[in-house]
């Protein structure tokens, strides 16, 4: 049975670090001459945050959707349209496939020498868990900056030479101090951008499954009382033990094992 809306808690996470980090980003932006916004292809919108665009300035920017393999390649392809069509370039990379990653650096050299300046200096920003940090270890060939599969692991500013021509600066997750809609909220968890201790899994399972169904009464995709089931997160024998099911569902989920889907449609009209 469907969990009733009444469950929904609210969403939000913006620590003292993202505060300290925007500011900071502020203060740097006067060495800064491309900047690169980094978001999770399932969320391209929900994962864009305006402040860090306005930051930009008139500085040359790209929008990088990473995790292109478990996103949904026609919908991908229509956000880099719509992306294109609205004066943002974008491209989309799998950050562990060697020829998107070799496309992403040649895109960056190539805005770097408009600034005309020798060894050009780009910072990436974007939401938690996006894949900054391993974005810049793919562009640099090596493992240069920390990375990990869980929201707020790079805390403070670094950079990091990546080549003759450029020089890279990692930077804290950052999102909106108020995520505001419902719907963004559930994603950015789903997606991995908020921490763990900052929501329900069980809650943000329903919610995903409820939208896929609006979506597609017919999906393939078990809800979480199925999927607890068939894998036998059961307890005492008979109770379902919703709550490990909703994490191991969102592994799942992460690891591409429902089949590549992207959260969000590109606006119409
Ligand atoms: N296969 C694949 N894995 C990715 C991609 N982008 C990110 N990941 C994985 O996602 C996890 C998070 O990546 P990070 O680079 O630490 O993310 P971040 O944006 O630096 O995160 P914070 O520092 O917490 O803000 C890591 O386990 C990466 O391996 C991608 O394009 N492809
Ligand atoms: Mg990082």
């Amino acid at each position: 049975m469907p969990r009733a809306i009444a469950d929904e808690a609210t969403i939000q996470w913006y620590p003292g670090h993202m505060a300290r980090a925007m500011r900071r980003i502020g203060e740097d932006m006067r060495a800064i001459d491309v900047v690169v916004e980094v978001t999770d292809a399932r969320v391209p919108l929900a994962g864009t945050n305006p402040a860090l665009a306005k930051i930009a300035g008139n500085r040359p920017r790209i929008l990088v959707l990473t995790r292109e393999h478990l996103a949904d390649p026609a919908t991908t392809a229509a956000w880099l349209a719509y992306f294109a069509a609205h004066g943002r370039p974008a491209v989309a990379i799998d950050a562990k496939d060697r020829l998107g990653v070799a496309r992403l650096r040649s895109a960056l050299e190539r805005l770097g020498s408009t600034t005309k300046r020798r060894g050009a200096r780009a910072i990436v920003l974007g939401i938690p868990n996006a894949g900054k940090s391993t974005a810049i270890n793919a562009i640099a060939g090596r493992n240069v900056a920390r990375a990990e599969d869980r929201a707020g692991v790079t805390r403070s500013r670094q950079w990091f030479r990546v080549g003759d021509a450029l020089e890279i600066m990692d930077t804290a997750g950052i999102l909106v101090p108020r995520i505001d809609t419902p719907e963004s909220q559930w994603k950015l968890a789903f997606v991995g951008a908020v921490p763990r201790a900052r929501f329900d899994a069980e809650d943000v399972v329903a919610r995903f499954h409820r939208w896929l169904v609006e979506r597609d009464p017919n999906t393939a995709v078990p809800d979480l009382d199925t999927f607890a089931q068939s894998r036998g997160f059961v307890r005492h024998g008979t109770v379902l033990d919703t709550h490990n099911a909703a994490w191991s569902y969102m592994k799942d989920w992460s690891d591409g094992k429902f089949g590549r889907m992207t959260l969000e449609s590109v606006p119409t009209a």
